[in-house]
């Protein structure tokens, strides 16, 4: 991509509106443009990177034997009223009529719509368990929107749905959710902890926030730091494994808020463990049994003809939270980097062109063509802009390596600059491999 082409409406000044970091830099290059209070249009560079993460967090949902399908933005009163959370919800629905004045919603969340699939397909136990997920548009009147499209009316959520015989096997699916969980945020490059936690309207009794720590994060939190240091990395989606995963999460002290119990956190963390802190949620994980499957008459047969009702769970991860979540993790001293898995651009092509300067275009588009040629993606930076605005740019920006064509470059060796790091002399086989041994 030419960067002259490109449709990034960067702004100069810092929004006033823009009270964190996150959305402030969303804003200035031209990430989001907010459309009405809490709703936001995705610009390109936006939207691509959001899309690198939900492709990350269904390939880690399937890797667990969920599988993928698309509910509808807009639900029927009528199965919400059958579970009774229609009146229960409040004012953060919002409610609409159709021509034939039928109550219709847009879906904050999908516990009944995905309940009523499954009573009308799946009748025997011998289907089960089922893990079904859709990412989709959410909208909650939310009272206080705010931080650009952390807390919005309109995001894009992962939510998935487990349906099981038993609670024992409930608490496999509930396990195996976990660990997808824990792969998926350390792929975008965070460290977030499941903490135990409320369940709002959602319901049940067993639930998980995974929160990343940050100064700006709505949730407060208290745990024992040496829950940070669990190293995820030798464990498998096998049933033993997960489980030798959770009791190690279980050994330490971690809680949201509403679980905080003073006397306890006092007890089995000492001083010089203990953080109390604030952080983001990201995703949140629940259990809760027949909550929905018995209003919802959600049953199937057991094996003498026996109806017992499913035991189910949901687990929903903030898509488009976490691109903001990611920024106020990794923007530091004005200069942001974007974890490579997610970045907008595999790499950035700078290099000093002047008017007339035909040599310098002629020897960058030859390096841009060697990229593209290779599967490389990247933004060549083709204005007239003089070098260090061009520098102060790509500090925003975040795609987290650079090819400066500048003064040091030889005939065959380029800067090769990782953003907040060294610059090295390689020729271009060596950015190349270097690239594709960290993708
Ligand atoms: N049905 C369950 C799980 S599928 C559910 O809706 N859970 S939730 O309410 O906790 O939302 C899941 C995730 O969506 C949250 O962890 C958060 O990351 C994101 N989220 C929730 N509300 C908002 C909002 N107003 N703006 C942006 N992201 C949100």
């Amino acid at each position: 991509m030419f960067l002259s082409k490109l449709f990034l409406p960067i702004l100069k000044e810092v929004p006033s509106e823009a009270k964190i970091k996150s959305h402030q830099l969303m804003l200035r290059t031209g990430m989001i443009k907010q459309s009405s209070t809490g709703i936001y249009s995705w610009l390109p560079i936006g939207f691509k990177i959001m899309k690198k993460i939900e492709q990350i967090v269904r390939e880690e949902q399937n890797k667990i034997g969920a599988q993928e399908l698309l509910m509808p933005t807009i639900q029927s009163a009528e199965i919400w009223k059958e579970s009774g959370r229609y009146d229960d919800y409040g004012e953060e629905m919002l409610r609409i009529k159709d021509r034939q004045n039928k109550e219709m919603l847009y879906g904050p969340t999908n516990e009944e719509l995905i309940t009523e699939i499954f009573r009308s397909s799946i009748k025997s136990y011998k289907s089960l368990p089922q893990l079904l997920y859709h990412i989709q548009w959410k909208f909650r009147d939310e009272l206080r929107p705010r931080f650009g499209i952390m807390r919005c009316k309109e995001f894009y959520m992962k939510d998935a749905y487990s349906f099981d015989l038993n609670d024992l096997e409930a608490k496999k699916s509930y396990n195996k959710m976990f660990f997808a969980y824990l792969k998926t945020f350390k792929r975008l490059g965070l460290t977030a902890i499941p903490m135990a936690a409320d369940t709002g309207p959602i319901g049940g009794d067993l639930s998980h926030e995974f929160i990343i720590l940050a100064d700006t994060g709505e949730s407060k939190i208290y745990s024992d730091k040496r829950i940070f240091d669990i190293d995820i990395s030798s464990y498998t989606n096998q049933d033993n494994s997960i489980n030798e995963l959770r009791k190690q999460y279980d050994n330490f002290y971690a809680v949201t808020d509403e679980k905080f119990n003073k006397e306890s956190f006092e007890k089995k963390v000492n001083k010089e463990n203990q953080i109390i802190t604030k952080g983001i949620e990201v995703g949140h994980i629940f259990y809760f049994g027949d909550k929905y499957s018995k209003p919802l008459k959600c049953s199937v047969d057991l094996q003498g003809g026996k109806k017992v009702d499913v035991k189910m769970g949901s687990y929903g991860i903030g898509v488009s939270r976490l691109v903001g979540a990611i920024i106020e993790s990794k923007f530091n001293n004005n200069i942001m980097k974007w974890p490579h898995s997610v970045s907008p651009f595999d790499i950035a092509l700078i290099a000093n062109i002047k008017k007339n300067d035909n040599q310098t275009y002629t020897k960058a588009k030859k390096i841009y063509d060697y990229l593209i040629k290779n599967n490389i993606d990247v933004v060549f930076d083709d204005t007239e802009e003089n070098l260090s605005s061009k520098f102060k740019k790509f500090d925003l920006l975040g795609i987290p390596f650079q090819i400066i064509l500048g003064s040091k470059s030889t005939e065959d060796k380029f800067e090769f600059k990782e953003i907040d790091g060294e610059t090295k002399l390689l020729s271009l086989e060596e950015i190349k491999n270097h690239l594709n041994k960290i993708k």
